[in-house]
């Protein structure tokens, strides 16, 4: 495993898991999903997704950015809720609290090819993940494009710290392992991000 990667299996209970659900129900009221699209091409993801707190990650046929404000309805981004910043407190190390929560969702064949989360200021705090839902494959290499990769299965409850050397690998999702879990009624995974975007 890469340094600085922590892996912390079933870090959530089920209870936790189901209140955590409860929240985001709320949140995603409020801000919807949307389908991002790559910059300058416009092909959409597969993945749909939202965001919580002060600022949220975008992808438009302008570029990827962080903003303050949902692009479909203009609002702020809901808050991020209390038990997932005491998650943060607790696992990331990093003093201040994140400024962004990003919410993917995958239904049945949505993937996220590798990619380097990079759209950051501040590369000493790390990103907290916290899977929801069915199992995904997810695959992690090195700081290098085509380097050599492994792969891990995230189960609901699941809790990865990509801090130090790992903060900046290529990682994706492969795919998702539909009917892995029933916490979601109509299936489907939810990864949360947690994010330090600012240098404080
Ligand atoms: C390793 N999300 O939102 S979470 C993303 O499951 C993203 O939705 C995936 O990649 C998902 O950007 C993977 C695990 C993860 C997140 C950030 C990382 C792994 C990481 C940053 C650096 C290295
Ligand atoms: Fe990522």
């Amino acid at each position: 495993m890469q340094p600085g990667l922590r892996y912390l299996p079933g870090h959530l209970g089920a209870e936790a898991q189901r209140q955590l659900v409860g929240s985001l129900r709320g949140a995603v009221a409020a801000a919807p999903l949307f389908t991002p699209v790559m910059p300058r091409t416009g092909r959409p993801f597969t993945v749909r997704m939202t965001n919580l707190g002060p600022l949220g990650w975008v992808s438009d046929r302008a570029g990827y950015r962080y903003q303050s404000t949902h692009p479909d309805t203009g609002q702020p981004w809901p808050a991020i809720p209390d038990p997932l910043l005491g998650l943060w407190r607790q696992v990331s190390g990093y003093p201040h609290d994140p400024e962004a929560c990003l919410v993917n969702f995958y239904s049945g064949g949505a993937r996220m090819g590798l990619h380097r989360d990079e759209d950051e200021e501040d590369f000493s705090a790390p990103v907290v993940s916290v899977s929801l839902g069915d199992t995904a494959v997810f695959r992690i290499g090195g700081p290098e494009r085509g380097g050599k990769t492994e792969t891990l299965k995230l189960a609901s409850g699941d809790v990865l710290v990509m801090g130090g050397a790992s903060r900046l690998c290529y990682h994706g999702i492969d795919r998702v392992l539909s009917g892995t879990s029933t916490l979601l009624k109509d299936g489907g995974r939810i990864n949360l991000t947690l994010r330090r975007v600012t240098k404080p």
